[in-house]
């Protein structure tokens, strides 16, 4: 399996709370659940330090024991991160840290997956359209629950407030039957995922993407998944992040596409599964990423330029 991965903040003032990984046989991904501004979570830690001590976890369970399955490496995984603030932090508060997640795993000739909440997995099958793996259980309970936020222009200061009062109003319905299912405090929730086994031979390729990463899509319209999957293998994630950072920018106040935050943090991971060796070769992302896809990278390069010609115009004596 060959894997690329990109991810990037929403803002540059917070910490990215998505955490994206890849092992030898397994991708996750998650999504931390944000805990707007001004609200309190009864956690120290706060939602990035969430995400990624439960992916890493999750990442390593499903890589050392591929006989467990990606239900109980997610449950243990819980478990473990629970156990690591349950003495410093109230775990029982409401807005405690919570997270979406995804996991595939080449299980020898089985291609398995695990998706929690709303982060959204996409296999490229052999014959036929996209198969897309989303669980829409919290969506169908915000639907009503956001609507006052939505009406509200993002960025105001109404929109900040209807935001909180939303995050708050979801609290009660996350981990209850009739509501929504997401990793928090317990392992049970892992149990509600959605998961699956399909032959590894008949998947050409899996895309796991966070909801600001898949929002060009499934909230923007701006694309289908076909699309967006062609786009993965042959310009990689990182133009797929950059494509939807273009989208937010031309609407940065939610007027044509409401959303809760007019920037997310956007991950995602492609996985090329076809065989390595006598496989034509995948229509991978170039190694060298084109002017255009690299994004924050080309700035970095043009310091680097210039740090490197200064140099080369002031030669250092050169060692005795
Ligand atoms: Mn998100
Ligand atoms: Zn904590």
């Amino acid at each position: 399996m060959r894997v690329w991965l990109a991810s990037a903040p929403g803002s540059t003032e917070r910490l990215n709370e998505d955490f994206v990984a890849a092992s030898n046989d397994v991708v996750v991904l998650l999504d931390g659940a944000g805990t707007p501004t001004g609200t309190e979570s009864g956690c120290s830690h706060g939602v990035a330090w969430y995400a990624r001590q439960l992916g890493a976890q999750l990442l390593i369970e499903a890589s050392v024991t591929p006989r467990r399955p990606l239900t109980e490496a997610l449950a243990v995984g819980i478990n473990r991160v629970r156990d690591m603030h349950a003495d410093t932090c109230d775990l029982t508060h409401p807005g405690t840290p919570s997270a979406t997640a995804i996991a595939v795993r080449r299980n020898g000739r089985d291609l398995e997956y695990l998706v929690l909440a709303d982060s959204v997995l996409v296999l490229d099958v052999l014959d036929g359209a996209p198969t897309v793996v989303t669980d829409d259980r919290l969506a169908q309970t915000s639907r009503t629950l956001r609507s006052e936020m939505d009406a509200l222009p993002t960025g105001s200061p109404e929109h900040a407030k209807a935001l909180r009062s939303y995050t708050e109003s979801l609290a009660s319905y996350r981990n209850t039957e009739g509501g929504f299912w997401v990793a928090n405090t317990d392992p049970a929730a892992a149990t509600h995922a959605l998961t699956g086994s399909l032959p590894a031979d008949t998947v050409r390729a899996a895309a796991l993407l966070s909801d600001g990463a898949s929002r060009l899509v499934d909230r923007f319209g701006l694309t289908d998944w076909t699309d967006t999957l062609k786009l993965l293998g042959e310009e990689g994630p990182a133009e797929l992040i950059r494509r939807v950072r273009v989208a937010e920018d031309s609407d940065p106040h939610g007027e044509r596409w409401p959303r809760g935050k007019a920037n997310d943090d956007a991950s995602a991971a492609y996985c090329w599964l076809s065989g390595i060796r006598s496989d034509p070769e995948p229509v991978a992302p170039s190694v060298a990423p084109t002017a255009k896809s690299k994004g924050p990278f080309l700035e970095l390069e043009r310091a680097f330029d210039l740090v490197r010609s200064r140099r080369d115009s002031n030669p250092q004596p050169s060692d005795p």
